[in-house]
C-alpha cells in the first residue's frame, strides 16, 4: 500500500512537471492528496473485479495495476498508448487490469456500474464492481438512478464517492443538501459509510466489507471517503475560490506520512527501506517517461481506426 500510493503520487507529481513543460498535450486532472482511496479500494479488489473511473483517473488505473508505460504514452498522445494515443487523460481504459474506463461525463459511471454488475450477476462470475465518483457527481441524476437500480436488483456494484470538498470551483456544503452523501444510501436501503479517505487502511476495510457483501449476493453499498486535493481543479486553476490553510491541512494529513509512520511505529518501515522503495519507484516512473518520449505519433491513417464497433445485429 505504502508503494502504491507512492507510484500514485510520483507519477501524478511527474506528470504535472511534463504537462508544464509541454511534454503532455490536452487538459489535465491530477489526484495528488487522494492516493489513499484509489490504493485502499485496489487492494481490497480481486484481479479480475472491475472499476469505472472518472475524468481524475490516473491513480485508479496505477493502483488496479496498469502500466505505467502504457498510461505515460497516453497521455503524451502516442501509438504505443494504452488507446493507442487516442484516449488520452480522461478516455483511458485497460480492460486487461479490469479498468473499464475513466469519463469525462460526471456520475456516468454510476449508471454504467449497474450494466456490469447485472453481467456479473448473469455470469454468476462472482465479481464486483467499483464506481468512482466525486461530491459534485453525487448531485447529478445518474447517480439516484444508479444506486436505485443497483439496489432494487441487489447487484455486485460499490458506489465509491471521493468528496475532496470541491466540485470545481464550488464547495461541497454549497452544493451537497443533507450535508452527508454516505446518509443517501439510506433512502435506497443499503448501507452507507462515510469514512476518512486519508487512511488508505479504513479505506481498504469498508470496500472489503462491501466486496464481501456483494459477492454473497446481498447487493449494493456506497462509500463516501473524505479527503482533500492538493492541486488545482484542473492544472493552471488559480484557486482563488479557496485558502491555502486547505492544502496546508492536506499535506497535515498526508495519506502517505500517515501510513509511513504507521509502519514505522510497527517496525516494518525505515528511512533506508522508505528510500529504497521511493528509488525504484522513481526508475519506474523515469522509464515510463523515456518509453513515452520515444514513442511514435499515431499514424494520420489510423486515425478512425477503434473508433466504431460494429455488432452482428439480429435480422
Ligand atoms: C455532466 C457534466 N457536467 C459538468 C461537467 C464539468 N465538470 C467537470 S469536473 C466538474 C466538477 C466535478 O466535481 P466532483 O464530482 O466533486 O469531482 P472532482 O473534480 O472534485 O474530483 C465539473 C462540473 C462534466 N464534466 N460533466
Amino acid at each position: 500500500m505504502y508503494a502504491g500510493m507512492l507510484r500514485v503520487r510520483l507519477f501524478e507529481e511527474r506528470v504535472r512537471e511534463l504537462f508544464a513543460a509541454g511534454r503532455i498535450p490536452g487538459f489535465l486532472h491530477t489526484s495528488i492528496g487522494q492516493e489513499a482511496i484509489a490504493v485502499g479500494v485496489a487492494t481490497a479488489l480481486a484481479p479480475d473485479d472491475y472499476v469505472l473511473s472518472t475524468h481524475r483517473g490516473h491513480g485508479h488505473l496505477v493502483a488496479k495495476g496498469g502500466s505505467l508505460r502504457g498510461l505515460m504514452a497516453e497521455l503524451y498522445g502516442k501509438a504505443n498508448g494504452i488507446c493507442h494515443g487516442k484516449g488520452g487523460t480522461m478516455h483511458i481504459a485497460d480492460v486487461s487490469v479490469g479498468y473499464l474506463g475513466a469519463n469525462g461525463v460526471l456520475a456516468a459511471g454510476c449508471v454504467l456500474a449497474p450494466g456490469v454488475g447485472l453481467s456479473i450477476k448473469h455470469r454468476k462470475s462472482g465479481q464486483v464492481v467499483v464506481t468512482f465518483f466525486g461530491d459534485g457527481a453525487a448531485n447529478r441524476g445518474p447517480f439516484h438512478e444508479g444506486v436505485n437500480l443497483a439496489a432494487l436488483w441487489r447487484l455486485p456494484v460499490i458506489f465509491v464517492c471521493e468528496n475532496n470538498r470541491w466540485a470545481s470551483t464550488t464547495a461541497h456544503e454549497c452544493s451537497t443538501a443533507g450535508g452527508s452523501i454516505a446518509a443517501r444510501a439510506a433512502g435506497y436501503g443499503i448501507p452507507g459509510e462515510a469514512i476518512d479517505g486519508n487512511d488508505v487502511l479504513a479505506v481498504h476495510d469498508a470496500v472489503a466489507r462491501a466486496a464481501g457483501r456483494a459477492r454473497s449476493g446481498e447487493g449494493p453499498s456506497l462509500v463516501e471517503a473524505r479527503t482533500i486535493r492538493w492541486a488545482g481543479h484542473f492544472e493552471g486553476d488559480p484557486q482563488a475560490y479557496r485558502s491555502r490553510d486547505e492544502v496546508a491541512e492536506g499535506r497535515r494529513t498526508d495519506p502517505i506520512a500517515r501510513l509511513g509512520q504507521h509502519l514505522e511505529a510497527r517496525g516494518l518501515l525505515d528511512a533506508a527501506h522508505a528510500a529504497r522503495i521511493r528509488e525504484a519507484v522513481v526508475a519506474e516512473i523515469e522509464d515510463a517517461v523515456a518509453h513515452a518520449e520515444a514513442s511514435p505519433l499515431p499514424a494520420p491513417q489510423d486515425a478512425l481506426t477503434d473508433l466504431f464497433a460494429y455488432y452482428p445485429w439480429p435480422d
